[in-house]
This record gives structure tokens, C-alpha cells and sequence, in this order.
């Protein structure tokens, strides 16, 4: 590693009112409204760790893979914006390098790779960096970067022109709840095919209308502490989307994921829970801490690899010199 470097671990996450539908490919702004979660194993063992370094030969590695500076959604899209400034700190070098690993994530790793990339550079600059710029800047890397750069529960509004994320409850929130999450085997659909085409819907145009609807209801729950009805949101919301999104020909819920599902509602006479599908081939069932190992045991009798989850922070500076 050369001299000068920064070492970040940031968390990924899971969409509660989830996304579907960018302005365009170059600045991935949302079209609407949305609201997620930051996840971390119980042990804080997933997230994505990242470390920037300054050196005199241009490098990027993710996941043990060089990528290409020109590539769409490269990291260096942001680093090359902020080069010549960390430079300017550090004239002994002539370039900005990272290395960024992904450690157990099940999904929503670009938002937390985004993330951990943004508090490197901000570590640099010292928080002397324009917040609501800089989110719109890490969105190319991820347009849900916020709710990694954040963490805990947030809303990011947004219009297909503006977008900006609020802080709106902190992993503290959530302590008496577990996610568990179901992971299946099959390859997961690049979010873009879900982005191309939910906007085709006929009613993407009333879903888009909605979201800031409901984000307020959203917003009125954090305020009274129902966490439960946040995850009964993200349910509902979860079975509209994947509606739409069959509908429009994309299809992420398998036929083991479905009967999975069928089961998780037929707990719900037992004991209180909710479920979210994303972009990938995961059934994430939110449920109190104290009924985590019946929905373990209950996954255990599908084709999935159960994992308890927490929600998490912010990203974590782990080390800089
Ligand atoms: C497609 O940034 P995933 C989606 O809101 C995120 O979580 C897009 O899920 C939906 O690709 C969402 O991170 O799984």
C-alpha cells in the first residue's frame, strides 16, 4: 500500500420504498421518491470495505478486478472530479487509487461501495465538501447511494431532476428487530433492466405520484416508533413493484422464492412479520429479535441460505494516515 491512504467500511442496503426508474444513465438520478435501510450482519460482518490511496500510478480495484476508469459507474467518475484538490494537499503524488472488497454482502452493494468511496474523499477534504452536491455525485456511482452515506432509516426525494436523502431514524430504531434474510441461488438481474422497463408501466406514472405520499406516512410512522409498520410499508410496496414489474416482463420473485413468500404469510398467524424483495434473488422478512430462529427454521426448508441482519450506520472511518 503507498503512503497516504484512507480506510473505510460502509453498509449496504434494502430499499423499504423501492426504486425503480432513473433519469438517464450518466447522473442515475431517482424519478421519485424512495426510502431504504443500511443492513449489517448481527456481528457488523457485511459491508464493503474501502481504501483510497494517493500514488503515482492510476489503479482501481474492486473485488480483486482492475476497473476501467471509462467504465459506466466507475468509482473514478467521483475521484477524478475531487483529484486535483486531494492533489493539491498531497503535490508528492500524481495520482488517486482504491481498492474496495465486499465482504458477505447479499445486495446493495454499489450503494455501500458508493458510500465508502464519498467518506474517503470527505475524510480528505476534512467535511469541507458540499453534502447535497456530493450525494448527487456519488449517485452516479449508485442512485441509491444515500441510504448508504447515511445509514440507519432514510428517504431520499426525488424527481428524475433533484434528489436529496433525510436522515430519518438511526440503527438505535430498530434494535428490537431482525431481518432475515433468505438468499437464493439464482443469478440476480442488473438493476438497470429494472429501471429500463418499469417505466414503461401504465401506472409507473401514479406509482411516481404516490411515493411522496407515501413517504410522509413513512415519515409519521419513524415519528411515533412504529417500526413495524415500516417494514409492513415496504411489504406492500414490495408487492406492487414486483406486480409491475412482471407485468412489464421482468420477473425476480422465482417460483421457490413465491413459495417461500406463501409460507412467510402463512406465519403471520403466529407471529408478526414482513417481507421485501429488491432487485436480487432475496426474500428479506423483517421479525422481532425473539422470533428470528422460527423464521430461520421456517427458511430452512427452502432452497435458501438464511442470514440475520441489523440495520446499520453511517460508514465507519477504520484507519488514515
Ligand atoms: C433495484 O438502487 P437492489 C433496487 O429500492 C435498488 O432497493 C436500486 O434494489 C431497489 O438492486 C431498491 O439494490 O437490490
Amino acid at each position: 500500500m503507498e503512503k497516504y491512504y484512507v480506510e473505510v467500511k460502509a453498509y449496504p442496503t434494502i430499499g423499504i420504498l423501492l426504486l425503480g426508474g432513473v433519469s438517464d444513465n450518466k447522473k442515475r438520478l431517482p424519478r421519485h421518491t424512495t426510502a431504504g435501510i443500511a443492513y449489517t450482519g448481527l456481528d457488523d460482518d457485511i459491508y464493503v470495505k474501502t481504501d483510497l490511496y494517493l500514488s503515482n500510478q492510476k489503479s482501481g480495484i474492486i473485488n480483486g478486478k482492475e476497473v476501467s476508469p471509462d467504465s459506466p459507474r466507475s468509482p473514478f467518475v467521483v475521484i477524478d472530479k475531487y483529484r486535483h484538490e486531494i492533489l493539491m494537499r498531497h503535490p508528492e503524488y500524481s495520482e488517486v487509487s482504491f481498492v474496495s472488497e465486499n465482504k458477505n454482502v447479499i445486495s446493495g452493494s454499489s450503494d455501500a461501495g458508493a458510500a465508502a468511496i464519498g467518506e474517503c474523499i470527505q475524510s480528505i477534504f476534512e467535511y469541507n465538501i458540499n453534502i447535497f452536491n456530493f450525494e448527487n455525485d456519488l449517485q452516479q456511482i449508485s442512485e441509491s447511494a444515500g441510504r448508504s452515506m447515511f445509514g440507519g432509516f432514510t428517504i431520499n426525494h426525488a424527481n428524475g431532476k433533484e434528489s436529496l436523502t433525510d436522515e430519518i431514524l438511526g440503527p438505535e430504531d430498530f434494535e428490537d428487530f431482525v431481518i432475515v434474510a433468505c438468499k437464493f441461488s439464482e443469478d440476480r438481474k442488473p438493476s438497470d433492466t429494472i429501471h429500463s422497463n418499469i417505466i414503461n408501466h401504465e401506472k409507473y406514472a401514479e406509482r411516481v405520484k404516490n411515493s411522496e405520499l407515501r413517504a410522509k406516512e413513512l415519515e409519521k410512522m419513524a415519528d411515533s416508533g412504529d417500526i413495524k409498520g415500516i417494514f409492513e410499508a415496504g411489504e406492500k410496496d414490495t408487492q406492487e413493484y414486483h406486480s409491475m414489474l412482471r407485468e412489464v416482463g421482468v420477473s425476480i420473485i422465482t417460483d421457490e422464492m413465491q413459495r417461500l413468500i406463501e409460507k412467510v404469510e402463512e406465519l403471520k398467524a403466529e407471529f408478526w412479520n414482513a417481507y421485501i424483495v429488491t432487485g436480487g434473488t432475496n426474500v428479506f422478512v423483517a421479525v422481532e429479535r425473539k422470533n428470528m430462529e422460527k423464521m430461520k427454521n421456517a427458511a430452512m426448508e427452502f432452497k435458501c441460505t438464511p442470514v440475520y441482519l441489523k440495520v446499520a450506520g453511517k460508514p465507519d472511518v477504520i484507519s488514515k494516515n
